[in-house]
């Protein structure tokens, strides 16, 4: 693959939002010239450093017993991390947008290790997603956008081929897409939901973190 960033996602306002065309360079295999395989989209473990203790993210205690290793990530601050974003119910997304950018903020990620890439609906977040991920430029990806529920069949397609996309989009690369899509019946439950975006970011991020414990583990008994 190419390591140089596709023409229609260059920064044209150099202000560290990129919007595309739909015309990506997406192929090939998800590689780097020094890590040939999948855990090459792993973040590096100098990627990570250290920031306080984030607030739990995810609803649910879990009970291990003490006799086996436990191996888990939490959300730290990373290299970098893109956000692509969907204009359609725009002012729910720039609600969720904003909510993910208070938490990297929270998180002191620099808005310089931020990319904010634009789509038109939820259905282009898979694609945006996948291209991204194979840049290899970012420890994780963010996928914010809404969903609401019309009188029509249309939206079920819309949020069902998102969400199938966007694990697809992670599955392929092995980064870490975390899927904050509203899909509600209305738009006050989508108002009510817009701090989705912070889990978002939470989400991302742990999941970033315990690839790179992945990563280390891995190393370490080779
Ligand atoms: N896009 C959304 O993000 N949310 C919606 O609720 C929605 N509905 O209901 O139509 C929607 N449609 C646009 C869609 O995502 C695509 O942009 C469009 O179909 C062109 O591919």
């Amino acid at each position: 693959m190419t390591d140089r960033w596709p023409e229609e996602l260059r920064d044209r306002e150099g202000d560290g939002t990129v919007e595309g065309d739909g015309t990506v360079d997406g192929d090939g295999p998800a590689e780097e010239p020094d890590a040939p395989d999948r855990l090459a989209a792993v973040p590096a473990s100098d990627e990570v450093v250290a920031a306080e203790a984030p607030p739990q993210h995810a609803g649910g205690e879990l009970d291990i017993p003490d006799d086996v290793d436990v191996m888990e990530g939490e959300a730290r601050p990373i290299r970098s991390v893109a956000i692509v974003v969907s204009r359609f119910n725009g002012e729910i997304t720039s609600a969720l947008l904003a909510s993910a950018l208070d938490e990297l903020d929270r998180l002191e990620i620099d808005r310089g290790r931020i990319v904010v890439v634009p789509v038109p609906g939820a259905f282009e977040l898979p694609l945006a997603a996948m291209a991204l991920a194979k840049t290899r430029r970012y420890t994780c990806i963010l996928a914010l956008g809404c969903v609401i529920r019309g009188e029509t069949p249309h939206s079920e397609y819309i949020a069902s081929e998102a969400a199938s996309g966007l694990q697809l989009a992670a599955l392929e690369t092995g980064v870490p897409v975390a899927f904050g899509v509203l899909t509600t019946e209305n738009a006050e439950q989508a108002e009510a939901r817009t701090g989705k975006g912070a889990e978002a970011v939470r989400t991302a991020l742990e999941m970033a973190d315990l690839f790179a414990h992945l990563r280390r583990s891995a190393t370490a008994s080779a």
